[in-house]
């Protein structure tokens, strides 16, 4: 990033203020995969902090960034109404998009590249793995609800910011490309994930068949439920605020309890090369979807609820063919630390489905007892 750029992006918003003091760090931050994150802080004279987290959106991915952030702008104003209509902190509870200077909700560099500020969430934690099973409940009650305060959002008026993201056969199609089209050696390479994933084609319809049929409600979804995409109240050890709000579509309820059964329920972490220790954890899946049924607060229908174990294995399986197929065509999606990245993240994902469908059974009835005794 050159350095002009950032500081002609720092300046489009007020950030540096009488009020806010003067800019003295700006690191990058977090770990998303996505977007390029900074944390800025700013510092007064009588050593007041404030902090904010700038982003650059990535245009690769994003391919109407003007769209995205009406999106996070509109779900943020509303979930703010909500929040102070139930005498809750609208500071804390949610993003907020900060404007520039101009009054925009987002910068324009000369590039062409996006950027949005959100002031930083002070006291709060983002949580890479489940420490302590609480933490996963409070999580589950957390993307629950926010299900629940987006149910009566117009639904009409959201943008598609990525067109057929959970769309798990439409994935498949993009799988198989990637295989035609991808780098021979590395095709070679994953000779063993390759025929484990094309061998599950047959679930990859399961939901959006429902869905076609009628079967299942399309819901306001984030569809992106990881750990990492809450933050917790570095006092109160709460979940706090929801963020990572790009992908907030219309979706399915089994889309945001999958990805967080995913991420959260494994043994592992999402890119851990001894495979011996990446499993399900049952009791982390009965903990996830009693906080979910309970945030989501009766809402879900008789088969939304059944088809919750389906959710978390077809969630893994997307996440596990989009981890391969960018593998194989040369990593240019996922961001990556060191060579086969994605490949080790396919691998655990495959580890993860393979252990699934060995509790399969146990799955099932977990669901049905807790959401029974709801
Ligand atoms: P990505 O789409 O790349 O995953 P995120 O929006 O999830 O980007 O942000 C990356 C990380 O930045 C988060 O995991 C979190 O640690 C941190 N973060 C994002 N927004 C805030 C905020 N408003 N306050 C504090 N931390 C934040
Ligand atoms: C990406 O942005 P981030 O890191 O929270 C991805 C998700 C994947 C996830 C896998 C917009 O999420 O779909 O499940 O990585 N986000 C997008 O870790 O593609
Ligand atoms: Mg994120």
């Amino acid at each position: 990033m050159d350095r002009n750029t950032m500081d002609e992006v720092i300046a489009a918003f007020p950030i540096e203020s009488a009020s806010n003091g003067r800019l003295v760090e700006k690191i990058p931050y977090g770990n998303g995969h996505i977007n390029d994150t900074f944390r800025l802080c700013c510092k007064r004279p009588d050593q007041k902090e404030k902090s904010f987290i700038l982003q650059k959106i990535n245009r690769d991915i994003f391919k109407n960034p003007s769209q995205l952030m009406e999106n996070v702008v509109h779900i943020t104003e509303y979930l703010r109404g909500i929040i102070i209509s139930q005498s809750g902190d609208p500071d804390r509870e949610t993003l907020n998009v900060l404007q520039t200077r101009d009054g925009a909700n987002y910068y324009q560099d000369r590039n062409n590249n996006f950027w949005r500020v959100f002031p930083f969430i002070e006291r709060s934690l983002c949580l890479e793995k489940v420490e302590d099973q609480k933490d996963f409940y409070d999580s589950a009650v957390a993307f629950g609800n926010f299900q629940k305060m987006l149910a009566d959002f117009p639904v009409e008026t959201l943008h598609e910011t990525i067109v057929n993201f959970h769309n798990t056969p439409s994935r498949f199609q993009d799988f198989k490309k990637a295989i035609e089209e991808g780098n021979r050696e590395r095709v070679a390479l994953a000779g063993k994930e390759i025929a484990f994933a094309l061998d599950r084609e047959k679930d990859t319809a399961v939901l959006t068949n429902l869905l076609a049929e009628g079967k299942l409600p399309l819901r306001v979804t984030h569809n992106d439920t990881k750990l990492n995409n809450i933050l917790f109240d570095e006092d109160t050890r709460k979940a706090l605020c929801v963020i990572d709000l790009d992908t907030i579509m219309p979706g399915l309820s089994m889309y945001d309890f999958g990805d967080s059964i995913r991420f959260g329920a494994s043994t592992g972490a999402e890119d851990e090369t001894d495979l011996s220790k990446v499993q399900l954890d049952l009791s982390l899946f009965e903990i996830f979807t009693k906080g979910y049924l309970e945030g989501c607060a009766g809402s879900l229908t008789r088969t939304e609820i059944e088809m919750l174990p389906m959710g978390a294995k077809l969630m893994t399986y997307e996440c596990g063919i989009r981890f391969l197929g960018d593998f194989l065509t040369g990593d240019h999606y996922f961001k990556i630390q060191r060579e086969n990245h994605n490949l080790d993240r396919a691998r655990t994902q495959f580890k993860l489905i393979a252990d699934m469908e060995a509790k399969w059974d146990e799955m099932k009835a977990i669901v049905q007892r807790i959401s029974a005794g709801i």
